[in-house]
């Protein structure tokens, strides 16, 4: 058979990457960047070479396994849906909705068939009982800027390639690729901004690799940024430095966030921040007096216990310096398709609202229909009312993703019954009466949902199958009949004939006498796919069902193989904008609220010695290490320690230590960094995979260890629920 060359994006991280995958015999033999995708330009990183890897894998899952006797079996895909039928009709009858709980993973967000079909089955369960990776990720990102700008969704992003000073805080796009923020290349587009005169700095407690190539790296203390964050907008107004630029207009609450900073001077966090307090001044001199600047912050902003104030004080400064909504300052994107920031009425809105219920144990409140998933393992485990004794996963490990993982796998393992969407048969899936894989990445098409609504520019692609459809069920299809059977369906009930009717029945609902229109051109569609010419259509650049005959089709996206460029960023205050009040609400009365927590808290003494995270771009998150191409080369679950830590504590270069808390304990390898803050570790997380009744041959043979067994399930922010995972006090001692 003749070569065929296909184009893709790459699924493994927010960088969608565009690909050029050629194909033989129906096995890949090349995969590399795309040089014509006009968004990411050829760049890849060594992942998406290892999705030939993935798809070969043997471990990787090709039919449904049953749980019997303790030991997962094959089973084929009518056994599988009949066991789940009778089992979890049996469950709701006896307990109710809330005793089935759902959990979804970070994999979920890169394959359209499970973004767009899990809402649905949510929605059927009826469950309080949500949890996602969201809440131990960007939820503070998301409630900050859904308070301010009044949807979830509406997060500004640095405008790279047009901006003078990048300032990029708790984050490390050299290994993460980016996150919140679509950027591939960032190394590129970085060296590009230095070569126009601009800089970049990075406020990181590591030298990253992003700091070393950095013009300024600022070491902090990690847990810090609120204060530090909240310093620098009290020097913007000690200094009548503040001042508001385009969106002056659509600004309300300034007054107030002057009064709320007045406490927290350079010189009240200096010595907490690790950071001097004229470094504080210059930094914030620097931002107020560039013309084009950026604050960048991620991961390690958010995953703290003020992480929501943090992501909130970001955004702040990008107001208070006139950088927001402008070309090289932060910048709201513009997508195509499944942006909710498109719809409604432009200029304002519901805005968000969070605690429309309580977790029950904790009493966590909801967030963006969730329990933040730290609550999981107390929800299985505790008696009374609601307890939940079934759950489905839909590709989430949280038994290594998650604090505490010991403690979920215990509550896992008490379920009366678990089934999970998953590729892999894993930490978490071991537990399950049955696992319904997915089709490999390369067996699927995609539209991607969330990432062009956080991207470096606009654009909008396609990606059709690159290798043939095996015959078995497609992640949606899975989906749905989970959801049918949720409601009572038998287990062979048509889950197609489901979904034509659902979609009609909506599109009579969005569009009464023009829905014969929408139906016949969404004609011998289904699924996803059927959703992606609606809202592609109907979308800020579409064709609205050829009223603009130039505006996009799917047909239009499909036809473009490397993808299609819609432009630099544009302003889009206020017409984006959605809060009730149709401005910028720069001081959110419960932000507010939290800040007499982060000043006493900055009255008590930091801990001696904490552990942070760590992400290497050869890895991603629990479920790459059975691949070989990424498998091989040395360690990378390594502790790395400053050496004068290592120096006070004995503690000696491949030698292994204990690291120890309240929590639990772990024994890893260390690594003495002069990279590190002294007083600081780091740890990768989403290694630890030696446990009993795995399938991951490979990632066995060196399992590495779980940072979260030292992470306390218990510490959240608790304006967004989600888990502290930076900052967290130990002990680290030699094994001798
Ligand atoms: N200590 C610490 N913990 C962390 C973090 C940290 O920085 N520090 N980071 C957190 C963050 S940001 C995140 S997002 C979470 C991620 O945590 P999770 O959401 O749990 O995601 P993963 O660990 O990537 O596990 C992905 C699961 O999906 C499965 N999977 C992979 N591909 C597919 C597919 O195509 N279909 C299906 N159905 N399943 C698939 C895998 O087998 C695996 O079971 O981890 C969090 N945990
Ligand atoms: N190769 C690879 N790429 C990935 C992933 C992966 O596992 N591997 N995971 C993907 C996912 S799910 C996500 S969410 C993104 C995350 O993307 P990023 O946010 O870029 O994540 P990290 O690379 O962990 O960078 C976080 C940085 O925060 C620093 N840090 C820790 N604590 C603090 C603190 O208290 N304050 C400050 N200022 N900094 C702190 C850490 O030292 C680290 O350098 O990456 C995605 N991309
Ligand atoms: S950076 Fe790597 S893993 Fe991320 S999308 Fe690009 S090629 Fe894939
Ligand atoms: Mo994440």
């Amino acid at each position: 058979m003749p070569q065929t060359t296909h184009y893709r994006i790459c699924p493994l991280c927010e960088a969608c990457c565009g690909l050029e995958i050629k194909v033989q015999d129906g096995a890949v033999t090349h995969i590399r960047g795309d040089a014509n995708d006009p968004f990411s330009q050829g760049y890849i990183c060594p992942k998406a070479v290892a999705l030939k890897d993935l798809h070969d894998d043997p471990d990787r899952l090709r039919t449904p396994l049953i749980k019997r006797n303790g030991r997962h079996e094959p089973a084929t895909w009518d056994e599988a849906f009949a066991e789940i039928a009778r089992r979890l009709q049996t469950l709701q009858a006896a307990h109710g909705r809330h005793a089935v709980a759902v959990a979804v993973g970070n994999p979920t967000v890169h394959k359209y068939g499970l973004m767009s079909y899990f809402p649905k089955l949510a929605r059927v369960l009826g469950t309080r009982n949500v949890f996602s990776a969201s809440s131990l990720d960007q939820v503070p990102k998301q409630l900050s800027c859904g308070l301010m700008f009044g949807h979830w969704m509406t997060v500004p992003v640095p405008d790279i390639s047009r901006t003078q000073l990048l300032v990029v805080i708790g984050a490390n796009p050299l290994a993460s690729n980016g996150s919140m923020w679509t950027v591939p290349d960032f190394k590129g587009k970085a060296k590009a901004l230095q070569a126009r005169g601009g800089r970049l700095v990075v406020v990181d407690p590591r030298r990253t690799e992003t700091a070393a190539v950095a013009d300024a790296h600022h070491a902090i203390r990690p847990g810090a940024d609120v204060f530090f964050l909240a310093a620098m907008v009290h020097t913007l107004f000690a200094n009548g430095w503040e001042r508001l630029g385009a969106v002056s207009e659509w600004v309300a609450g300034v007054e107030d966030v002057r009064r709320a900073v007045s406490a927290f001077t350079p010189e009240a966090v200096a010595v907490r921040c690790g950071i001097a307090a004229d470094t504080i001044v210059e930094l914030t001199r620097a931002l107020a007096h560039t013309e084009r600047a950026a604050v960048y912050a991620r991961i390690g902003t958010c995953t703290q216990t003020f992480g929501t104030l943090a992501s909130w004080l970001v955004d702040v400064l990008n107001v208070l310096t006139g950088h927001l909504d402008v070309p090289g300052g932060v910048m709201f994107p513009k997508a195509a398709a499944f942006a909710s920031n498109t719809l409604g009425t432009s200029g304002s809105g519901r805005g968000i609202a969070t605690g429309r219920h309580a977790s029950r144990v904790s009493g966590a409140p909801e967030v963006m229909g969730e329990q933040p998933i730290t609550c999981l393992a107390e929800e299985i485990e505790t008696a009374g009312q609601d307890q939940v004794r079934a759950l489905i996963t839909v590709a989430t490990n949280p038994v290594l993703s998650a604090p505490n993982g010991p403690r979920i796998s215990r509550a896992l393992a008490s379920l009366d019954f678990m089934v999970s969407v998953d590729i892999y048969l894993n930490e978490t899936t071991r537990h399950a009466d049955v696992i319904l894989p997915g089709l490999s990445p390369l067996q699927d098409d995609h539209f991607d949902m969330m990432f062009a609504q956080l991207s470096w520019r606009n654009h909008a692609r396609y990606s059709a199958p690159v290798l043939p459809l095996e015959d078995r069920p497609a992640e949606w299809q899975i989906l749905l009949k989970l959801a049918a059977i949720a409601q009572g369906q038998p287990a062979d009930v048509d889950v197609n004939a489901i979904d034509d009717a659902q979609f009609a029945k909506d599109v009579q609902r969005q569009f009464g006498p023009h829905a014969d229109t929408v139906l016949q051109a969404t004609q011998g569609l289904s699924g996803p796919q059927r959703l992606l010419e609606l809202v592609l259509r109907t979308g800020p650049y579409g064709d609205e069902f050829g009223r603009k005959p130039d505006g996009l089709t799917l047909a239009k996206v499909q036809a473009a193989s490397s993808g299609i460029d819609l432009g630099e960023l544009q302003p889009r205050v206020p017409e984006l904008l959605r809060t009730p009040s149709g401005k910028i609400e720069l001081a959110p009365p419960a932000l507010l609220a939290d800040l007499p927590r982060a000043w006493a808290d900055l009255q008590t003494p930091a801990p001696e010695l904490v552990v942070i995270g760590r992400r290497d771009v050869r890895s991603n998150n629990s479920w790459m290490h059975n691949l070989p191409l990424l498998a091989k080369g040395p360690m990378r679950c390594t502790a790395l320690v400053h050496p004068s830590d290592a120096a006070r504590l004995q503690l000696q270069a491949g030698k292994l230590a204990r690291i120890s808390n309240a929590s639990g304990q772990i024994e890893a390898q260390v690594e003495i960094s002069a990279d590190m803050m002294p007083g600081v570790v780091s740890l990768p997380h989403g290694w630890g995979h030696d446990l009993p009744g795995s399938q991951l041959t490979l990632a066995a043979q060196r399992p590495g260890v779980n940072l979260n067994v030292l992470l306390d399930d218990s510490q959240r922010d608790p304006l967004s629920g989600n888990a502290v995972l930076s900052g967290v006090a130990i002990q680290i001692q030699p094994i001798l």
